[in-house]
């Protein structure tokens, strides 16, 4: 029988046969709006404001509106780059932390209207929502609770002022889709010329319940972005990662936006939650949220934008792609090209969807309304169902022969809440069903990768949940293999080692900037400072991965610590890390270099503390007398703990010391790695 035809003799049975009770929910489900934002699973955030300008990530709030001035600004070109790409939506950063305002607020010349961006005229939230509507886009607006300009922040008057703004943005610019509140707020600013730090309780002074409740009056299909929704939550991390366990459930009463041990105790959601609160996990495209020129390098690569894919909309939750838009007002070109990749590295791997060709049968069906034909019928609204009590049971797909493949995809119809906490997939080899892959939750999408897999027959188990199993899409993909560059790992000896993601690839490389040619077999032994080029190679296929480049320093070798323990910090393990109760860290080098610059590697635990936030950098020629060469901030490195590169004037040395002068969270400083700079 062609399935194609399925769902209408399926509609024809529910005509002459009486429908099954549906089952019961399991609270809470999902509201109207929380349905809607479900199905967009993809959209893109758009870093673009004063720090574009100032080459910060967090402006102090004391820029002059001058200084933004976009030479060649064309929000056209976002909205068509996002739309190839295949997101949904895009929100901007109509306020980020330094105030500035991307908009002709009536409230606050820190605006576009004393900007020398079209001499004052300019109004980039109305130019953004329209070229949003022209290409199909849904609009959405982040706003920074923290204003590190405004002079009454910290005070009552400045939520009025707040609140003034969002009724000028959710009034004046046409449909919302989500506003984006974020949860680094109070601390240090210009404040007006006070200067000063400004901490204010970040679970009362905003009085959140009576702001989201004007946005729900000027925008009742807006979702609300926090720490604690109310709408839809952070996922914790900035990686763009969501939990091999992500419920959308949550106490939401237990939490509020800032608050601390959120991204440990919260993020990942809990199987008992009070409220809906579905997870969205954000990631820039390069490591910072904003353009920096000296990130034109970083931009992520395809296989690292897929495993954000994987890890987000293929772990029940949606996925938020930064651009950081450029001085000239455009989406670089890198990013550009990455983030097309990216879609059309998403639609192969679920072009076409082999359960659909094979026959299905289940071990047990709730009865008419609920056959497991609905599971391959590309409708959300149907679903497959067991009987009440039948917790278990199994989905089995014939493919009528051998069939490869290595991807699997599943979708709880949501409207009766999120249930699954165990599943597997088997396939059938001689009369025997083996074990492929399994997973926890599913929520409204999950999707397993697995290496590829040959059977006829395979089975899902649905053997744990809070009841009995509604499920309502199932996809079964083979995913063309992607040629993964080479990662590397230097050792503190210099020692490099390449490693491929697939043992049937050969890896070459190269040492001195050329074509990576070389055959690799075993570790390089390497101390020079020497970029590192490498490649993956199929010779299957003759296909080749994207080219690995990194610049590498001088082996770490000869170093030495005063402190055993702070070997850590050199062994080139980014992994470990030392704890100074010092807030410093002294190196000998073992000979003089000339030093161009240092880096500093904050600790890359789950639940790090102790980055250093305010540094001083010294050098020594012979360990005692000590001059400063470099002194600055690490700005935004508690939400982006990555390698943090400083450069200085050329001066020799032969010792060195890092000196915390702040950490983010006052803790004793910590150090996964220290580097130096001599290229
Ligand atoms: C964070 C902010 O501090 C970053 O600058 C960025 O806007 C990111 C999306 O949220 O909390």
């Amino acid at each position: 029988m062609k399935k194609s035809i399925w769902p209408i003799l399926l509609l024809l049975l529910s005509f002459c046969q009486e429908k099954a009770p549906p089952p019961t929910p399991i609270l809470p489900i999902p509201d109207a709006r929380q349905i809607a934002w479900q199905e967009l699973e993809y959209y893109g955030f758009v870093h673009f404001n004063m720090n574009t300008f100032s080459d910060r990530e967090w402006g102090f709030g004391d820029e002059k509106p001058e200084q933004f001035n976009p030479t060649e600004l064309d929000v056209r070109q976002w909205t068509r780059i996002a739309s190839e790409a295949g997101m949904k939506g895009l929100i901007i950063t109509a306020k980020h932390h330094d105030g500035f305002v991307l908009w002709p607020s009536a409230y606050t010349e820190h605006s576009v209207k004393n900007s020398s961006w079209k001499d004052g005229k300019g109004d980039l939230i109305r130019e953004l929502a329209d070229a949003c509507a022209e290409y199909g886009l849904k609009f959405g607006i982040y706003y920074s609770p923290w204003d590190r300009n405004h002079p009454d922040y910290g005070k009552p008057e400045y939520i009025r002022y707040m609140r003034n703004q969002l009724t000028e943005l959710l009034t004046n610019y046409g449909e919302i889709f989500e506003v984006w509140f974020d949860g680094a707020n109070g601390g240090d600013g210009w404040y007006g010329g006070a200067n000063e730090t400004r901490t204010v309780d970040k679970f009362s002074y905003y009085d959140w319940p009576t702001t989201h409740e004007l946005v729900r009056k000027l925008q009742p299909g807006a979702m609300m972005f926090s720490d604690a929704g109310p709408d839809v939550r952070w996922v914790g991390n900035e990686h763009g990662f969501a939990y091999e366990t992500t419920w959308s459930n949550l106490m939401r009463d237990s939490v509020y936006a800032g608050m601390p041990e959120y991204s440990e105790k919260w993020a990942a959601g809990q199987e008992n939650g009070t409220h809906w609160l579905p997870a969205e996990s954000d990631v820039s495209i390069r490591p910072g949220w904003y353009y920096h020129a000296y990130e034109d390098h970083k931009v992520k690569t395809l296989p690292q934008l897929l495993e954000i894919f994987y890890n987000s909309i293929g772990r029940n939750s949606s996925m938020l792609i930064n651009f950081p838009v450029d001085r000239r007002g455009l989406i670089h070109e890198k990013d550009e090209a990455a983030i097309l990749a990216l879609g059309e590295k998403i639609k192969a791997d679920f072009a076409v969807n082999l359960a659909a060709q094979a026959s299905i049968s289940a071990s047990t069906s709730r009865g008419n309304g609920y056959q497991v034909e609905y599971l391959l019928d590309s409708d959300y609204e149907t679903y497959w169902s067991t009987p009440e009590g039948e917790i278990s049971a199994y989905v089995e797909l014939d493919f009528g022969k051998e069939t490869a493949f290595n991807r699997l995809l599943l979708q709880e119809y949501t409207l009766m809440g999120q249930r699954q906490k165990a599943f597997s997939l088997e396939k059938e080899v001689n009369g025997i069903w083996e074990k492929i892959a399994e997973g926890t939750t599913i929520g409204y999408k999950r999707i397993l990768r697995f290496p590829l897999q040959k059977a006829r027959k395979v089975r899902i188990n649905f053997q744990e949940g809070k009841g009995i199993p509604v499920i309502s899409e199932l996809g079964v993909y083979h995913a063309p293999a992607l040629l993964i560059p080479p990662s590397f790992k230097r050792e503190k000896s210099g020692a490099i080692t390449l490693i491929t993601s697939d043992s049937d690839l050969q890896i070459s490389y190269s040492l001195d900037g050329s074509e990576p040619t070389l055959i690799y077999s075993t570790p390089i032994s390497l101390l020079e400072a020497k970029t590192l080029k490498a490649i993956s190679f199929d010779p299957n296929t003759e296909e080749s991965s994207e080219i690995l480049e990194v610049n590498l320093d001088l082996a770490k070798a000869k170093w030495t610590t005063s402190n055993p323990d702070s070997e850590k910090a050199i062994d080139e393990n980014p992994a470990t890390f030392w704890t100074s109760t010092e807030n410093e860290l002294i190196l000998d080098l073992g000979e003089s270099y000339l030093l161009k610059g240092f880096t500093y590697l904050p600790m890359q635990a789950r639940y790090p503390s102790g980055f250093i936030q305010n540094y001083e950098f010294q050098i020594s020629s012979d360990g005692k007398i000590w001059a400063s060469v470099a002194k600055g901030e690490f700005a935004n490195i508690a939400n982006n703990p990555i390698l943090q590169e400083v450069r200085f004037d050329s001066v020799e040395a032969r010792f060195i010391c890092l000196k915390a002068i702040k950490t983010t969270d006052g803790n004793f400083a910590t150090f996964a790695e220290l580097g130096i700079l001599t290229r």
